[in-house]
C-alpha cells in the first residue's frame, strides 16, 4: 500500500480540527482506498511515542521516514502509518542501531516489516533488511548512556550532562531514557554516595538534569491543550525532598491528558490542605521515599483525608510499606512503583 493511495481529505469544518488526540477522517472522495482515516497531530505522536515534535521533524527532513499531511493551518497531521513507522525505528534504536542506519532501510521496507510484524504476531520476517554495521545490544546501549553520563556529572561537565539526556531521549525516547537509563543511574549513585564514594555535588548536577528534563516533558504535554479539568494535586510532603518519582508520576498523568497541578518538594500538609480547600481535588497524589518522612506526615495526613472525604488520596514511593500507618477510605497506599495503579485510581474521579 502506497501512500499516494491513502492521501486523505482534509478535515471539514463540521469536523473536529480542534480535538487534540484524533482527527478521524472520511476518505470517500479517496478512489483507489476508501478506507478510513486517522489523523494525528504532532503532540498527540509526542505521547504516544516519547518523540519530540522537534526530532519529528528532523526524521522527517533528514530521513524522509515520516510523511505527514498538512492541515488546512499548515501544520502536521500524522498517519497510521508514520506511526508504525515510529514504532518500528523505536524498536531498532532499541536494539542499539543508529537512526542512520535505521534511516537506511527506508520507510517503505519499515512499513512492510510493521505490517508482517502485525501479521506474524509480532515477530519480524526473516526477509525484513538489516542494518549493516556494528550494532550493540539494547543493555550495552543503556550501560554506555548510563557510564558517560557518571563520568560527566562526576566531573561536573553540566552542559554534557544535558546534552546526553537529550541525546538519550533522541535515541530512546523519553520513557526509556527516564525509567532505563536515569532512575537505575540514581539508584546506583545513591549507592555509591552512601559509601562515600561519589560526591553530593554530582548526584545533585544529574538528579538537577533529570528534574529539569522531567518538568520540560510535562510542559511539552500540556501545551497548547485547554484545562477545563479540575487538577490532580501532586507533591511530596515535608520534610521530603525527593520529586523525581512524583514527577515521573505527574508526566504519566499528563500523558493521559489528566491535569496535574505540581506544588514541588517539601510541602507541608497545611499547604496540601489549602490546596485541597481552594480546588476540591479529584484525588491528590503524595509521594515518599523514606519510611520516616511518611511517619512523621501521618497524623496530619489522616486529619487531611477526613477532611476532604470527595478526594482520593493516593499514597506512594519507597517510603510506603505495610503495616499501613493509617486506614481511611479515601486513602490508598501503593507499594513499588504503581504509576498504572495511581492512574486507574485517579481517572475515574475526573
Ligand atoms: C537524587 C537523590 C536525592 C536528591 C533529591 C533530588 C530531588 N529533587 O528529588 C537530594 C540530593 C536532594 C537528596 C537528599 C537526601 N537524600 Co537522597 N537520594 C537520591 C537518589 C540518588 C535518587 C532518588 C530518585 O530520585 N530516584 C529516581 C526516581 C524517578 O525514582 P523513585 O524515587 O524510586 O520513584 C519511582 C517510584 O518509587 C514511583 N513513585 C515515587 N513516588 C510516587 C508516588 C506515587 C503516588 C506513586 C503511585 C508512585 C511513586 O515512581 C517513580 C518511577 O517509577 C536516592 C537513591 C535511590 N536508591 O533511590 C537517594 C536516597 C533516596 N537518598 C537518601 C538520603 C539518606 C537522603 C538525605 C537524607 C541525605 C542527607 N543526609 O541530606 C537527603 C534527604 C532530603 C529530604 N529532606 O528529603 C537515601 C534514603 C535512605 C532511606 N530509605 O532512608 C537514598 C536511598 C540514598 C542511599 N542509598 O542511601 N537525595
Amino acid at each position: 500500500m502506497t501512500d499516494s493511495t491513502r492521501e486523505p481529505r482534509m478535515p471539514g469544518s463540521d469536523e473536529r480540527a480542534n480535538a487534540d488526540a484524533w482527527i478521524p477522517v472520511r476518505t470517500e472522495d479517496v478512489r483507489a482506498q476508501p478506507l478510513p482515516l486517522t489523523l494525528y497531530k504532532s503532540a498527540t505522536i509526542t505521547r504516544l511515542t516519547g518523540y519530540s515534535p522537534l526530532l519529528l521533524r528532523a526524521w522527517e527532513r533528514r530521513h524522509r521516514l515520516l510523511c505527514p499531511v498538512r492541515g488546512p493551518g499548515g501544520h502536521r497531521l500524522y498517519t497510521d502509518d508514520d506511526l508504525a513507522v515510529l514504532k518500528r525505528v523505536r524498536n531498532y534504536l532499541c536494539a542499539g542501531y543508529s537512526i542512520g542506519e535505521v534511516a537506511a532501510l527506508g520507510r517503505s521496507a519499515l512499513l512492510a516489516e510493521s505490517d508482517e510484524v502485525v501479521r506474524a504476531g509480532a515477530r519480524p520476517s526473516a526477509r525484513s533488511p538489516q542494518p549493516s554495521g556494528e550494532r550493540g545490544p539494547f543493555p550495552s546501549r543503556v550501560a554506555d548512556f548510563q557510564d558517560q553520563l557518571e563520568a560527566a556529572a562526576c566531573s561536573f561537565e553540566s552542559d554534557r550532562v544535558r546534552q546526553l539526556i537529550e541525546d538519550c531521549c533522541d535515541t530512546m525516547g523519553e520513557e526509556l531514557t527516564f525509567c532505563t537509563v536515569l532512575r537505575p543511574l540514581l539508584e546506583r549513585i545513591g549507592l555509591a554516595w552512601d559509601c562515600g564514594q561519589m560526591s553530593v555535588g554530582a548526584e545533585n548536577l544529574l538528579s538537577d538534569a533529570f528534574r529539569l528534563r522531567l518538568l520540560q516533558a510535562i510542559e511539552t504535554c500540556r501545551r497548547g491543550r485547554e484545562r477545563a479539568q479540575r487538577p490532580v494535586v501532586v507533591a511530596c510532603v515535608a520534610p521530603e525532598r525527593h520529586d523525581l518519582g512524583i514527577l515521573c508520576l505527574a508526566l504519566s498523568l499528563e500523558r493521559t491528558r489528566i491535569p496535574v497541578l505540581f506544588l514541588g518538594p517539601a510541602i507541608p500538609v497545611s499547604e496540601v490542605e489549602r490546596a485541597c480547600r481552594l480546588l476540591a481535588p479529584p484525588a491528590a497524589c503524595l509521594s515518599f521515599k523514606r519510611t520516616c518522612t511518611l511517619q512523621e506526615a501521618a497524623p496530619a495526613l489522616q486529619d487531611l483525608a477526613r477532611a476532604h472525604a470527595s478526594t482520593r488520596f493516593v499514597i506512594g514511593g519507597d517510603g510506603v510499606n505495610a503495616p499501613r500507618c493509617f486506614e481511611e477510605d479515601n486513602v490508598y497506599w501503593l507499594e513499588g512503583a504503581g504509576v498504572e495503579a495511581a492512574i486507574s485510581l485517579v481517572t475515574p474521579q475526573i
